[in-house]
């Protein structure tokens, strides 16, 4: 049974006086802003960015502003129940556009929340993980775990853009985020670990107990394989809608303690309705065009667009032609906090 609750402005004012002078506040008044019944009641609105939108603006960045005074050349993705300015997409992850001009790099440094991109647009850049050298090519997965050093370089001719997504405005409220600066790295003279010990799925180089392990054993994922496990899924399942996480090939586990990655794949004309979730999503399309319904608000999508859906939204997806999407996740994150949650539509 649901019962008014009492109001602030049913206590007499020297009453709510003499609480606040004593650094105190009443719950009841509040308690269904902090536990609303049944479901969560988000701050985050769906988002939408046209990559026709963002592109020219970060050119101009790349004309206003060289890197040396932007350290990242980031143009973030606010959500619209935030407002302007926001620096997140939705709760817990933020999103960001980046830009590399020919010759510029990105200088090192190391923080405690943890990052991915994914490939926008261009070739010849690359990200050095703890001497690593992650080549990145369109529609790539390139990780930089917490606390892993990383710097941004570009070899090629044109200007490369990619999509940054970090768990950074959990680790701001966690008053947990913070960087250090560092030098350059000289990698090491031998491709990632996509192109030597994890080029086959399911074969990881045998070592001996006593090797230890990386934690974060293979940070870049390419493209062409991604691309190639969808079509390989959705030719045998043609009903369901093929859809691959990205894991860590030593454990089995999400990629990143609390965000998640999932590729999906829609046929031409294919509908898509998975069920409502508790995670908050953002989608970003690597390729095709379509419509997602958002609760009931169609959002029209084509190749590097980004959206952004909040938690427990009814979803329906459906491509005018072939699509790839991937879709950046918190539930890893949910996961461990033991409350990751589905519900039928
Ligand atoms: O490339 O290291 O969008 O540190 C925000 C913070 C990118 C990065 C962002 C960062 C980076």
């Amino acid at each position: 049974m649901s019962q008014q609750l009492g109001t602030l402005e049913d206590l007499p004012a020297d009453y709510r006086d003499d609480m606040a002078k004593a650094g105190v506040a009443p719950l009841w008044p509040m308690m269904r802003n902090v536990l609303p019944h049944g479901a969560p009641n988000p701050v985050t609105r769906p988002g939408r960015w046209a990559y026709a939108d963002l592109r020219p603006l970060l050119l101009r960045a790349g004309e206003l502003t060289p890197v040396e005074k932007a350290e990242r050349r980031v143009l973030v993705l606010s959500d619209p129940g935030r407002g302007t300015g926001a620096m997140q997409a939705t709760s817990s992850i933020y999103i960001g556009m980046q830009l590399l001009l020919p010759g510029e790099t990105a200088p090192a440094h190391r923080h405690t929340p943890s990052a991915a991109r994914i490939i926008v647009e261009g070739e010849g850049g690359y990200t050095v993980v703890d001497g690593e050298k992650l080549p990145m090519e369109e529609g790539d997965l390139v990780l930089t775990p917490g606390g892993e050093w990383h710097d941004h370089g570009h070899e090629g001719t044109k200007p490369v853009i990619w999509l940054d997504a970090l768990d950074l405005p959990l680790f701001v409220y966690l008053e947990g985020s913070y960087a250090e600066e560092g030098s350059l790295q000289s990698p090491r003279n031998r491709p990632d670990a996509s192109q030597v010990e994890y080029l086959s799925s399911g074969l990881a180089p045998s070592r001996s107990r006593a090797t230890k392990k990386r934690r974060y054993p293979m940070m870049r994922f390419p493209w062409h394989r991604t691309e190639a496990a969808l079509r390989e899924l959705a030719q045998y399942d043609s009903d369901a809608v093929a859809e691959v996480d990205f894991i860590n090939p030593e454990t089995g586990e999400d990629v990143l303690p609390t965000m998640g990655f999932t590729a999906m794949m829609l046929g031409r004309g294919q509908k898509d309705k998975p069920p409502r979730c508790s995670s908050s999503a953002i989608f970003h399309v690597v390729k095709g065009s379509g419509s997602t319904a958002i609760d009931g608000e169609t959002v029209t999508w084509g190749p590097k667009d980004t959206f952004s859906v909040p938690v427990f939204a009814k979803l329906t997806h459906q491509a005018d032609e072939e699509a790839f999407l991937v879709r950046v996740h918190d539930r890893p994150l949910q996961e461990k906090l033991k409350y990751y949650e589905e519900r039928a539509r």
